[in-house]
C-alpha cells in the first residue's frame, strides 16, 4: 500500500510483458512468493495473477451495547448498518470477552484470551504473550495488503504500541497505540495517534471517527488498481466514555430522549427484537435493568442517552462513506464486512466529571460516562453490563455482508459464536492455514471456528462449548460463576435473559460444566 498508483501500474506491466515472453516466469515466481511466506502457506495456488480472496473489513464498536442499532431493535439510526442486515446476516448468539483488552486478544489471535497474556488480573494494555499470531500478521504474509485504524490495540503479538511494531503487520495505519478512547476531539495526554509510523498531529476539532472514516475512504481508494485483496480493521473509540459528540448529531436525540420514558424505550427495544427474531418469545425485562440509578448528577441523564446514541450514528455514518469508497473501487461485490462490540454497554462512571458551569455537556471540554441507567438501555434485554459474564457483558451484535460469497441473505444465524472464530474466518477466506510457528515463535492452537458455514448456510454444527473466565456454556446450557456462593444454571433457548437459575434441578449437568470450566478456563 506504500507504493504509488503510478509504481503498482508499471509493475503489473512489467510483470504481464514477462509472462509473455516467459511462461514459466509466473511459476517461477509464485514458488518464490510462497517460499518466502515466513511460515504461512495458501492451501492452493492463492496468490494467483487474478486473486479473487475476498476483501475483508472488520468494524468493531468499543462498548456499545447488544440493542444500539436500528437492526438489533435500537431506536438509534444506523441506516447502514441495518441495509447491510437486510442484505446480510444477523448472528443472534455471537459472544465477546466482556471487556477491551480481552476482546481485542480474541478477536486479533483467534485465541482464547488468558491464553495469550490477557488474563483477568494482568493489564488489558500488556502485549500478547509469544505463544500467538494476529490475522494482521498472518494475512499480511499470505498477501494481503493490510490496515489497521483507530484503536491499535494488539494487532501485532510484537509491541502493538510501537509505530515501527505496527508498521510490519499493517502496510496503512491511523490511531492510538496506547488504548483508550483519550478524546474525541483533540490529543489527550497519554493517547498520540500515530499515521503510518509517523507521529500524527490531529487537526483541532476534528472528531476521532470521522478522521477513521476518512482514512479507510482513502485506502480504499488507494486499493482501487492493486490485484491484492485487503484487510481493514477498522477499531473504532466510538461509543467508549468520555461522551462526547457535536452538538448537531445530539440535537435529535435530545428531543426524542427527552418526551419519551427510558424504560418505554427498554420496552419497545425488546418488542423490535422478539419481532425480528433475535430474541424468543416471551423473554421479559429484569428489575435490575428497569430500575437502574442514573450517574451522580442525574439531570444529565437525557443528556447521556442521546450523546451515546450520537457516538453510535457516527459509526453508521462512518461505514457510510466506507460503502460509497468500495462502490468507486469497483470492490463491493467481494468484500466481507463484519461489524460487531468488544462487550456489552458500559455501566463505569468512575472516571465521570462534573460539567462546568455553561460548557455544553458532550464537549471537549467534558467528561461524562454512561453509568448503569443509560447501559441498561443500551443492552436491552440483557441483565448485567460490561465486564460481567452475564449476556448483558458478552453478548453482542454481529453483522456479516458479502455479496459474492454470502447465502441465503437477510436471515438471522442461530449457531453459538465468539469473537474468537474471525481470525479463523479470515484465514479460510484468505486460503492461508494456520501454522504452528510463526517469525520464530510457537503457536498454540486456534480456539475459534470459521464462520463460513453459517455464511455459506450450511451450519449444521456440532453443539459449541464455549469459555469465559466466570461462565462456561455448552449448547444450550450457560453455567455462570459470577456469584460467590454458588454457580448458576440457565437454559438459554428458554431464558435467554438469564432469570430462572435451574442448578438445584440439574446437579449433573452443573458438575459436567464446572468441570469444562476448571479444565478450559486457566490463569496462566
Ligand atoms: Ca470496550
Amino acid at each position: 500500500m506504500a507504493r504509488t498508483h503510478t509504481d503498482r501500474r508499471l509493475m503489473k506491466h512489467q510483470l504481464k510483458a514477462r509472462r509473455l515472453r516467459c511462461p514459466r516466469f509466473f511459476l517461477q515466481t509464485l514458488f518464490s512468493l510462497l517460499a518466502a511466506g515466513v511460515g504461512v502457506a495458501a492451501k492452493n495456488s492463492a496468490p494467483a495473477a487474478s486473486d479473487d480472496r475476498p476483501n475483508i473489513i472488520v468494524v468493531m464498536a468499543d462498548d456499545m451495547g447488544f440493542s444500539d442499532i436500528g437492526c438489533y431493535g435500537g431506536e438509534i439510526r444506523t441506516p447502514t448498518i441495518d441495509r447491510l442486515a437486510e442484505d446480510g446476516i444477523r448472528f443472534s448468539q455471537f459472544y465477546n470477552c466482556a471487556l477491551c483488552g480481552p476482546s481485542r486478544a480474541s478477536l486479533m489471535t483467534g485465541c482464547y484470551p488468558w491464553d495469550v497474556g490477557q488474563a483477568p488480573g494482568t493489564g488489558i494494555f500488556a502485549n500478547l504473550s509469544q505463544n500467538c499470531a494476529t490475522v494482521m500478521e498472518l494475512l499480511k504474509a499470505g498477501g494481503y495488503e493490510t490496515c489497521a485504524v483507530g484503536r491499535l490495540d494488539m494487532v501485532t503479538a510484537g509491541n502493538w504500541h510501537a509505530p515501527d511494531s505496527i508498521a510490519e503487520c499493517a502496510d496503512r495505519f491511523l490511531g492510538s497505540a496506547s488504548g483508550g478512547a483519550g478524546n474525541y476531539f483533540k490529543e489527550a495526554r497519554g493517547t498520540p495517534w500515530f499515521r503510518d509510523g509517523k507521529k500524527y498531529d490531529r487537526p483541532s476539532g476534528a472528531y476521532s471517527t470521522d478522521l477513521i472514516s476518512e482514512f479507510v475512504a482513502d485506502v480504499i481508494e488507494g486499493s482501487a488498481e492493486s490485484d491484492k485483496p485487503f484487510f481493514i480493521y477498522v477499531s473504532h473509540y466510538a461509543p467508549h466514555w468520555p461522551l462526547q459528540a457535536n452538538d448537531e448529531d445530539i440535537a435529535p436525540y435530545r428531543e426524542l430522549y427527552g418526551k419519551t420514558e427510558r424504560t418505554t424505550l427498554m420496552r419497545a427495544r425488546l418488542k423490535r427484537l422478539v419481532e425480528a427474531g433475535l430474541i424468543p418469545d416471551g423473554t421479559t425485562l429484569h428489575d435490575s435493568a428497569l430500575n437502574a440509578k442514573p450517574v451522580a448528577g442525574g439531570a444529565l441523564a437525557v443528556e447521556r442517552m442521546a450523546i451515546h446514541a450520537a457516538m453510535v450514528e457516527s459509526i453508521d455514518r462512518s461505514l457510510a462513506a466506507t460503502m460509497t469508497a468500495l462502490r468507486k473501487a469497483g470492490k463491493a461485490d467481494n468484500t466481507l464486512i463484519l461489524v460487531l462490540s468488544d462487550n456489552g454497554a458500559s455501566h463505569q462512571a468512575g472516571r465521570n466529571r462534573a460539567v462546568p458551569a455553561g460548557v455544553r455537556p458532550g464537549s471537549m471540554e467534558t467528561f461524562l460516562c454512561q453509568g448503569p441507567a443509560v447501559a441498561a438501555l443500551n443492552n436491552t434485554p440483557f441483565r448485567n453490563y460490561k465486564v460481567s459474564n452475564y449476556e448483558g457483558g458478552i453478548a453482542s451484535p454481529l453483522i456479516a455482508w458479502w455479496p459474492r460469497g454470502l447465502k441465503a441473505r437477510g436471515r438471522i444465524a442461530r449457531h453459538p459464536s465468539h469473537i474468537a472464530d474471525i481470525t479463523p474466518t479470515c484465514l479460510e477466506l484468505a486460503n492461508v492455514t494456520y501454522p504452528s510457528q510463526f517469525k520464530g515463535r510457537t503457536l498454540i492452537p486456534l480456539a475459534g471456528q470459521s464462520l463460513l458455514p453459517a455464511l455459506k448456510n450450511t451450519d449444521q454444527q456440532e453443539p459449541r462449548v464455549l469459555v469465559w473466565p466466570k461462565a462456561v456454556r455448552d449448547g444450550d446450557w450457560k453455567l455462570v460463576l459470577e456469584s460467590k456462593r454458588s454457580p448458576e444454571l440457565y437454559q438459554l433457548s428458554q431464558d435467554r435473559n438469564e432469570m430462572q437459575n435451574v442448578a438445584a434441578e440439574f446437579p449433573d449437568r452443573v458438575s459436567k460444566l464446572t468441570q469444562i470450566h476448571a479444565k478450559r478456563f486457566s490463569r496462566r
